[in-house]
């Protein structure tokens, strides 16, 4: 495997970082996941944009531009010759000294990986989910803001341990309130008498690709797309569950805290639209 780091391309045994880089030290940082399917980048231009939304709202300046940025990750898929694959991007505060202040810091890091992802067993896909909702709550706004796509993943992270402990793949985090934000990876939809709908990002749910793409394929398809608060109740009753991510795509959610959702298979409307996202992600995106 080769890997990107600052320009120049590295064996994997030798792609390092400093022991002094924030990103390590602090989760001072940002990243992107990111897929390619069939010989192209999916949706690159809305992952880019997303870094660079993140790295302004923790007063990060990308070292490299959008143009060159995309370029780099395109490069980085062709150097391992892959069609298919996952990146992961990610710029570090880079190398400071022991103390948090980021002033120490004076070039951020720019890493690009690119390899295989398979986030969840496949016969999942088929038989649909089992998740739960954890004691640990998504972060507040006031504090790192769920919209940023930051190293700091240890809330997600004890909400994944949580929802491992009970058994099950995934954890449903909701917010301080009580409200339903995201999965610890995945954003969740529900359909209700064949309306979809989602968590806004004001409940603390991440901008997720994968999510605003599901939103424009149901809005095309006819179906009414609305983004209310929704509670633990609205899942329990929904008709049909599903979550989405760039490496979950689109995943079934047939049981939500022993609740079994609708007839406790993948429901109909949610198999049309995995059948569609794939028709786009195996047909649009940056050429590699
Ligand atoms: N919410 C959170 C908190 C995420 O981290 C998503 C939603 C889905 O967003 P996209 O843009 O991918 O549709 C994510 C992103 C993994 C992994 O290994 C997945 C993400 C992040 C980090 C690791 O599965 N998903």
């Amino acid at each position: 495997m080769k890997v990107f780091i600052d320009g120049k391309f590295y064996d994997e045994a030798k792609a390092k970082v400093s022991v002094l880089d924030h990103g390590l030290l602090y989760g001072d940082g940002v990243f992107e996941g990111i897929r390619a399917y069939n010989g192209r980048v999916f949706k690159l231009k809305e992952h880019i944009d997303r870094l660079f939304y993140s790295a302004k709202a923790i007063l990060m300046t990308l070292p490299m531009s959008h143009a060159e940025l995309m370029k780099a990750t395109v490069d980085t898929i062709r150097k391992n010759k892959l069609r298919d694959g996952y990146v992961r991007l990610v710029v570090t505060r880079g190398v400071g000294t022991l103390g948090l202040n980021p002033r120490s810091c004076k070039n951020p890091s720019v890493i690009i990986i690119a390899g295989k992802i398979q986030v969840y067993p496949p016969e999942l896909y088929a038989k649909g989910m089992d998740i739960v909702t954890v004691p640990t709550t998504r972060n507040l706004h006031s504090a790192v803001n769920p919209a940023i796509k930051s190293l700091n993943y240890l809330n997600n992270i004890l909400a994944k341990i949580e929802a491992n402990n009970a058994g099950v793949e995934e954890a449903v985090m909701l917010n301080a309130e009580g409200f339903v934000a995201e999965c610890t990876a995945d954003n969740i939809f529900i359909i209700k008498n064949g309306d979809l709908m989602t968590p806004p990002l004001s409940a603390g749910a991440l901008y997720g690709i994968t999510r605003g793409t599901v939103m424009d394929i149901a809005s095309q398809s006819g179906i009414k797309v609305s983004e209310p608060t929704l509670t633990r109740y609205d899942l329990f009753n929904a008709d049909e569950c599903f979550l989405t991510g760039t490496g979950a795509e689109i995943m079934p959610v047939v049981k939500i805290d022993g609740r079994v959702i609708g007839n406790g298979k993948p429901g109909l409307l949610t198999r049309k639209l995995v059948e569609k996202y794939h028709a786009l992600t195996n047909s649009s995106g940056e050429p590699i």
